[in-house]
């Protein structure tokens, strides 16, 4: 083999052999090593260059062209592993900051309304559109407001500290106030609140009415699977120059169609008794389809409001007569949303409440 060929394979197994290094840098500080061993001061073929002192002019001209061929071929060698080491580290920084995008959000929990809240509200609606004003009025009573007014004699049971929560705290009469065990009460501020102005629209010769529900919380010393110590009540009172039990009918038959959402229902008036009402009816109501089909279900008190309560209202018995209501806003909730157990509504489980949302 000639001086010259033997030359040649020396320049390729070097370039053979700068590839192989390179390829086996794994870092860039092991690449950059790697290129000083053939392209640095002391590195492989810059100790070639230093060797073609002793050529001839003519064997300087081929051995360096060649030389120079190899060094870019090198340089060409490691360029593209410094791009190749480049490409893989940014690679490695995306996937290390990779966002999964698909991963849900953290979210906070939807809020929503309580069912009682719910029926309350639907109650509010339906009324309202029958012309019903919402009164309003505190859950601590006082003795006149929450018996007296509404016509409970002095030793009725329910004014017994078995039946009542009492307050540790006497009225102006002596009394001791309570937590108001149903929501008449509001209804009789309602009326004291409007008699001034019934009288002198009275006086003037013009009509004049009271319509309006009383919702609200209620209190009574009971607690089992079908009682809670507070339940909810929403009470109904229509007074006005001819207001009859024809339209006690008519308004409670009305708001359960709208309530239920649906018209195969039938009500039944049962007699039955109530100081505050004379002559007074339970209300029942039976569905004709669905799930509760067939049963007579207690929905409601109802009756027409007794003259001395009427008095008590400050409005003449004479020119006020109508009907009044009294409905279980729990009871009415479970029937419209298939609760089977009233402790559901006061134990909180969000199991349970998020059904509603
Ligand atoms: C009921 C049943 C029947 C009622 C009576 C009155 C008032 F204030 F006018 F006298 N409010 N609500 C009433 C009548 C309540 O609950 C079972």
């Amino acid at each position: 083999m000639s001086t010259a060929a033997t030359a040649a394979e020396d320049l390729n197994a070097i370039v053979q052999s700068a590839a192989e290094r390179f390829a086996r840098a794994a870092t860039p500080a092991e690449l950059e090593n790697a290129k000083a061993q053939f392209l640095g001061k002391t590195g492989r073929v810059t100790e070639l260059m230093k060797g073609m002192g002793s050529l001839s002019v003519e064997e300087k001209k081929t051995r360096g062209a060649a030389i120079n061929q190899a060094k870019q071929a090198i340089e060409a060698a490691l360029s593209a592993r410094r791009q190749a080491l480049a490409d893989a580290e940014l690679e490695r920084q995306l996937q290390a900051e990779a966002l999964d995008v698909t991963l849900p959000g953290r979210q906070r929990g939807q809020g929503g309304l309580h069912p009682i809240s719910l029926a309350w509200q639907r109650i509010e609606q339906i009324f309202g559109g029958m012309g019903f004003d919402v009164g309003d009025g505190p859950e601590v009573e006082n003795d006149w407001y929450n018996f007296t007014a509404l016509n409970n004699p002095p030793n009725h049971p329910a004014r017994s500290m078995q039946d009542t929560f009492y307050v540790d705290m006497n009225d102006e009469d002596g009394h001791p106030y309570c937590l108001r065990t149903h929501t008449s009460p509001m209804q009789i501020r309602y009326a004291v609140a409007h008699a001034k102005r019934h009288a002198a629209a009275l006086a003037r010769g013009e009509a004049s009415e009271i319509r309006v529900i009383v919702p609200g919380r209620t209190y009574r010393v009971d607690n089992d699977a079908t009682h809670s110590p507070m339940f909810h009540q929403v009470e109904g009172l229509w007074l006005g120059e001819n207001v009859s039990f024809k339209d006690l009918k008519v308004t409670y038959l009305n708001f359960c169609k709208a309530f239920f959402e649906t018209d195969d229902l039938i009500l039944r008036f049962r007699p039955s008794y109530f100081p505050f009402t004379e002559p007074s009816a339970e209300i029942d109501i039976q569905f004709s389809s669905g799930p509760l089909a067939g049963k007579w279900l207690e929905v409601s008190g109802s009756g027409q409001v007794h003259p001395q309560v009427v008095r008590n209202m400050g409005l003449d018995p004479e020119r006020f007569v109508g009907f009044a209501f009294g409905s279980g806003i729990d009871r009415l909730a479970m029937l419209r949303y298939g609760v089977n157990d009233l402790r559901l509504f006061f134990d909180g489980d969000i199991r349970f409440l998020s059904q509603f949302r």
